[in-house]
């Protein structure tokens, strides 16, 4: 029998397929995985699509303009072909005219994206690492993913990526828990994803194994389908977007005026209860926030707060939230508030008990595997100071020398004249798109790396074609999944396409930055590298990896499941004094003095239910009077593969979908599948009406991750003509202690397209100027 043949992404692992002359035709499922994911089988045949980038391309004004040339026209006018030496060229003489002119203050290198799996071409390490040897470059910190949620939990209980990494792992819920409450979902949809690949998609399994073992499961969510147990076995309780706080703050209220809390754990492991205690009791404001308080404003009746509050003190029982919830303005608070009353029930670090935040987000969380830190691309050290929290970039972009406030501290805002980005899509991730395009006439240079004609690509300057995972050597690996994997090349790379690493590579010989970038290696030299460094750090985990030639030999290596089962903060617990907890009381923080000393209006230092400028209950509901949730897409990763047969197979006459209850449809005149105009004062968007009752009524959702598609870029008016949510969202920080995105605070109204049907450009090739005409010919193979 032939040895199998691996590749990852990050929607999981899959076999090779190759015809019987031996020649790769595509991608299998990986057989021991419980729930593949459908989406990285359509890897194979979009990334030989027509889209793909395939040789570097100038917008025609900055090519026979120069740099700053009509930044207006950006996503607009043609592209000129040009071949690799001049393109090098171009990007290397401009990256040398900012850097003596304004200093590498002046160079954006954020970049933030997932790119893709595989630990060595990993395209943002490899733009920050260039940009590191160039002299650096302005930097983003924390991520969309979990804007507010990593800047507050440090200050309260531990850093996201250590909390992620030890979540009580399926098997120890399964034997334990017995009261599961979920705010957001737990929804399979999303662990189909994690960041390198999964390889044994574990959240439906784990959710059954649960139901199974009588574990009661309950989920307060807008939407209906985001809990991945067994039919009949979740209890659904609708809930207005953005008030989960105010529920999570009535439970803890209830617990106390029964007397049920944990007051010997509030002492010995917590500090601040008191505080917390004198705010839901509302001695300062007058208003207790108890169950009646949060029906008024969640919508959840009153009897079935105060039994739930009830139960959760009677069993072993965790509170979950989802990392939606922390997108959303003041999103740092249901996170605080989950902690929170976790405590007052008194069950944290005890097994299957107390708080999750994010089972079901990603695969990671509940994984029975082994931890240690996997093969990693050094990124140098960046001299530069300047940095925005990530989701400020167009108020960065807006308003150079502004000042913003982060964690604690102002900041200023960078004069940035170039940006370069390799492995994210802004115009999929940012909000208010089409103020992002605004913002994007600001710098004088817009340099991209893409594998595809997106919109962040046709957005661009000089645009580079990128290979893709199948077209390069890798090593595959994901924290605490079982398999790491010997990705070699299967595919040949689209036209001119190059590797980031080479592209980078090519660029630093040309600036003089080559022993720094490149320490003398090339691609293969560094994945030997980083290999044997890896090695030896598993070894600190007690984990035996082969050498690199038996590894890449052999093509995979299984690693073993943790020593014993993972139960989180179980050491702290145990022993809060031996094992404090990295906070400056090393204890968990329900009243942090460190964060109410920042003094900030819009996050004070306990939990508090505080209205977004958008939701049901605001005024402006009036005129927009649904709520839009834009959550993770299920036939995709964001934009990645958007184009696909996969994910076009879920639109609706080519849109994305938006999802509304009958109800609303009906007081609409929309039937499902109509084609609908969604919009609000920033945007609009066209979708197809999909008419079911999986949301509750008042609630809309549209998916991220539909290619932008503007009828006029930037102009007022422009509509999208395919259905991404960003058109409507909001841009503004959750508060001033994250700045994180709030997507999720997002009021719009829907109306029935009555006009004709505008094209679909999304998926078109932006027009060509070469010297024999159309480059469209150069594209089709
Ligand atoms: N409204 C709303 N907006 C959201 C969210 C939401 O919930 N609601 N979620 C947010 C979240 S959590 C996130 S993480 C972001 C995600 O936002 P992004 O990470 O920016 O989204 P992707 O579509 O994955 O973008 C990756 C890009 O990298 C390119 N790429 C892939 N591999 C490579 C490579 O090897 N080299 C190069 N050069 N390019 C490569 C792909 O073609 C793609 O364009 O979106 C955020 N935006
Ligand atoms: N297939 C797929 N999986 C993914 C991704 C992807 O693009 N595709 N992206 C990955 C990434 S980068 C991330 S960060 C994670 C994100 O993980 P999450 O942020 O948890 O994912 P979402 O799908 O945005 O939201 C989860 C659920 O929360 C609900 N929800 C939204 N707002 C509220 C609210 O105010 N209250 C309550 N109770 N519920 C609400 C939504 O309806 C949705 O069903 O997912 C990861 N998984
Ligand atoms: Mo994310």
């Amino acid at each position: 029998m032939r040895q199998r043949e691996l590749t990852a992404a990050h929607w999981g692992v899959y076999e090779v397929d190759r015809d019987a002359q031996g020649r790769a035709r595509g991608l299998r499922s990986l057989p021991e995985d419980p729930d593949p994911s459908p989406i990285g089988l359509s890897m194979w045949a979009a990334y030989q699509d027509a889209l793909r980038v395939q040789w570097p391309a100038v917008r025609r004004s900055w090519l026979h303009e120069g740099p700053g040339a009509r930044p207006e026209l950006r996503g607009r006018e043609a592209f000129v072909r040009v071949p690799w030496t001049r393109a090098l060229e171009l990007v290397a003489h401009e990256l040398e005219r900012v850097r003596s002119t304004h200093g590498n203050e002046a160079i954006f290198g954020g970049s933030y994206g997932w790119s893709s799996a595989g630990r060595f071409h990993h395209a943002q390490s490899q733009v920050h690492r260039f940009l590191n040897a160039l002299g650096g470059y302005v930097r983003s910190v924390d991520s969309y993913s979990l804007g507010a949620a990593r800047v507050l939990m440090p200050h309260i209980v531990a850093p996201m990526e250590e909390l992620m990494a030890s979540h009580h792992g399926w098997d120890v819920m399964q034997a334990n828990t017995r009261l599961l409450v979920a705010f957001g979902g737990i929804p399979a949809k999303n662990s189909q994803v994690t960041a390198g690949g999964a390889a044994e998609h574990r959240v439906r399994s784990g959710l059954a194994a649960l139901a199974a073992a009588g574990c009661r499961l309950v989920n307060f969510s807008p939407v209906r389908d985001n809990f991945d147990a067994p039919e009949g076995t979740v209890q659904w309780i609708p809930i207005r977007p953005n008030t989960d706080t105010a529920v999570m703050m009535a439970l803890a209220c209830e617990i106390v005026r029964a007397g049920r809390h944990d007051s010997a754990f509030l002492a010995s492991h917590c500090v601040g209860f008191e505080r917390w205690a004198t705010e839901l009791e509302g001695r300062h404001d007058g208003t207790r926030k108890d169950a009646d308080w949060a029906e008024a404003i969640s919508g959840v009746p009153a009897q079935t707060i105060r039994a739930l509050a009830h139960d959760l003190c009677s069993v072993r029982s965790l509170v979950n939230v989802s990392w939606s919830l922390q997108r959303a303005e003041h999103g740092e608070q249901p996170f605080w508030a989950a902690v929170a009353l976790a405590c007052v029930i008194g069950q944290v670090g005890l097994p299957g008990g107390g708080f999750g935040v994010g089972y079901g987000a990603a695969n990671i969380l509940g994984s029975p595997h082994t931890r240690f830190s996997g093969p990693t691309l050094p990124q140098g050290s960046n001299p530069v100071k300047s940095f925005i929290p990530v989701a400020r970039i167009a108020d960065m972009l807006l308003d150079p020398g502004g000042s913003f406030a982060y964690n604690g501290a102002q900041h200023r805002y960078p004069d940035i004249r170039l940006i370069y980005w390799a492995g994210g899509n802004p115009f999929h991730h940012h909000q208010d798109l089409n103020r992002l395009a605004r913002a994007w006439r600001k710098p004088e240079t817009i340099i991209a790396h893409e594998q595809v004609w997106n919109a962040h690509a046709k957005m661009a300057d000089i645009v580079l074609p990128a290979t893709s995972t199948l077209e390069r050597d890798d090593i595959g690996f994901a924290t605490r999944e079982p398999l790491m994997v010997a990705m070699k090349a299967i595919a040949a790379a689209p036209g001119e396409a190059m590797n980031d690493y080479d592209i980078f590579a090519a660029l630093a010989k040309r600036l003089g930055a080559t022993e720094r970038f490149t320490e003398g290696r090339d691609a293969g030299a560094w994945l030997r590298h980083l290999y044997a460094e890896s090695r030896e750090r598993a070894k600190g985990a007690g984990v035996d990896l082969p050498d690199f030639d038996d590894f890449w030999q052999q093509g995979e290596f299984r690693l073993p499941p943790a020593s014993r089962p993972v139960v989180m903060l179980e050491d702290f617990r145990a022993d809060p004094l031996a094992h404090p907890l990295r906070t400056p009381s090393g204890r968990i923080e329900i009243h942090s003095g460190r964060i109410a000393s920042f003094g900030l209006a819009d996050c004070p230092g306990h939990p508090v239910w505080r209205a977004p400028r958008e939701w049901l209950g605001a005024a402006k509901a009036a005129g927009h009077p649904l709520h839009l949730i834009s959550d993770q897409p299920h036939t995709k990763l964001h934009s990645q593969l958007d184009f696909s047969t996969y994910s076009r197979a879920n639109k609706v006459a080519l849109r994305e979908p938006v999802v509304m209850h009958s109800q609303d449809a009906r007081a609409r005149g929309i039937r499902d599948a109509d084609m609908v105009r969604v919009f609000n004062e920033r945007g609009a968007c066209l979708a197809g009406a999909r008419v079911d009752d999986s949301t509750m009524p008042g609630v809309v959702r549209i998916a991220t991750g539909a290619w932008w598609d503007p009828t006029c870029v930037g102009e007022p008016g422009s509509m999208d003509r395919h259905g991404n949510p960003n058109v409507l969202t909001q841009d503004v920080g959750a508060s001033g202690l994250s700045q994180g995105c709030s997507a999720q605070s997002c009021l719009v109204q829907v109306e029935r397209w009555t006009g004709e049907l505008p094209e679909l450009r999304a998926f078109a090739l932006p027009e060509f100027e070469t010297k024999n005409g159309s480059g469209l010919a150069d594209l089709t193979r």
